[in-house]
């Protein structure tokens, strides 16, 4: 197997990207110096074996390998043996603690410089729906090698089981006497349904449109949730991205420091109506359903406990109003959203008729596309067998 990876950078003032991306999930990485990586964000590696690549360091989950210092992450690679392995590093993942299914993922990093150094910013399949690698995807936001120091990289590998596999990707070059071990940089990309997008301190260098897995059509895999992960490999005589030859040993310690990582989902591209004088009831009755509708995302309602199939939340608008898209806004709370739902309209409050638009979420910002309707009452239902707690921070109506 070859996995193939991705990267990381320290202080900037925060600025939106544009295009209407919405900031979902980050970290500045603000801790205390020397303290460990926020473990509610990030899980650390311990391991080695050479991930399917002959790479020669072990991933530990020390202070020697990773920390915070001065608003940054450091990743630290040495030059020593551990469990079998001649060099340490480290390894984060977000699985399970930070899973997205599209988006913008920004990460500011200076990489570290030397033959065998492998910085890797890079994208897995949470859930794997799809097989083994590379069926299920996989994104690279940014690598490098250490001994081409005016390069990265930005690939998608996807399609049939090793040696049949695919991939498809693309290079930046700094300008002339740069590098990217000198200065921070920011890697990003951008997934939506159907095109990926790979950006260097936002200059667009390259897009790719096209994939496929052998077990389901496009746009799989890269259709499912997919979890970020930063490391600093060490690629040896036998690990074809370094080129095939022996680390740098002179080079080491080398560090791979990461500003901040950023997650955005694309927010809704209509007009919020106005929710003045909206009300909002609920079953089961329980917390403050008016907190779904202030405006405020440190308020919230939420059910406390999972939802029943059936179990609903309505909103009224007080007047008829025209609209095409809702959003059930539950971010800050990665586990409690809508595994499934209904929408139903009414004019009356108590008549529903049929759905107007259902789905599965698979996120905490929920948006909800339909033809236009006109009514006064929206009611958003629980259904299926995900249950799940409901925490809904903010629910907006568009059109
Ligand atoms: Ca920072
Ligand atoms: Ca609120």
């Amino acid at each position: 197997m070859l996995l193939t990876v991705g990267l990381m950078p320290v202080h900037s003032a925060y600025s939106a990207p544009s295009d209407n991306w919405q900031l979902v999930w980050s970290d500045e990485f603000n801790g205390t110096n020397g303290s460990a990586p926020d473990s509610t964000k990030w899980s650390l590696i311990d391991q080695g074996g050479g991930f399917g690549n002959s790479e020669l360091q072990y991933y530990t989950s020390r202070r020697d390998n990773s920390y915070q210092e001065n608003g940054s992450l450091v990743i630290n690679a040495k030059k020593e043996s551990y469990s079998g392995q001649s060099y340490t590093s480290a390894k984060l993942i977000s699985k399970n603690k930070g899973d997205w299914k599209y988006g913008r993922f920004e990460i500011r990093a200076k990489l570290p410089q030397g033959r065998g150094m492998w910085p890797a910013i890079w994208m897995l399949s949470t859930d794997g729906v799809y097989g083994g690698w590379p069926k299920s995807g996989e994104i690279d936001i940014m690598e490098n090698r250490g001994d081409v120091t005016d390069k990265v990289s930005g690939t998608i590998h996807y399609g049939n089981d090793w040696p049949n596999n695919s991939s498809s990707g693309g290079s930046y070059f700094l300008p002339s006497g740069q590098t990217f071990a000198d200065a921070y940089h920011t890697f990003a990309v951008e997934w939506e349904e159907n095109a990926i997008r790979w950006y260097v301190d936002d200059v667009l260098y390259s897009t790719k449109t096209g994939w496929f897995t052998p077990s389901a059509a496009y746009p799989a895999p890269f259709d499912q949730k997919f979890y970020l992960i930063l490391n600093l490999a060490i690629g040896g005589p036998n690990t074809p991205f370094t080129g095939k030859t022996s680390p740098d040993d002179s080079a080491l310690p080398q560090k791979m420091y990461v500003d901040y990582v950023r997650a955005y989902t694309k927010a809704a591209s209509g007009s919020a109506l106005d929710r003045t004088g909206w009300t909002a009831t609920t079953s089961p009755v329980n917390s403050t359903p008016s907190n779904m509708l202030d405006g405020n995302m440190s308020t919230r309602w939420t059910t406390g406990t999972d939802m029943v199939p059936g179990q609903y939340f309505i909103v009224d608008m007080k007047a008829a109003k025209t609209f095409n898209q809702l959003t059930i806004d539950c971010t800050g709370n990665s586990k409690d959203y809508a595994r499934g739902y209904q929408v139903f309209v009414s004019s009356d409050g108590t008549n529903w008729g049929s759905e107007v638009a259902s789905g599965t979420g698979t996120d905490p910002l929920i948006t909800i596309n339909f033809a236009p309707k006109t009514a006064r009452y929206l009611k958003v239902v629980q259904t299926g067998t995900g249950t799940n707690w409901w925490s809904v921070r903010e629910f907006n109506v568009y059109n």
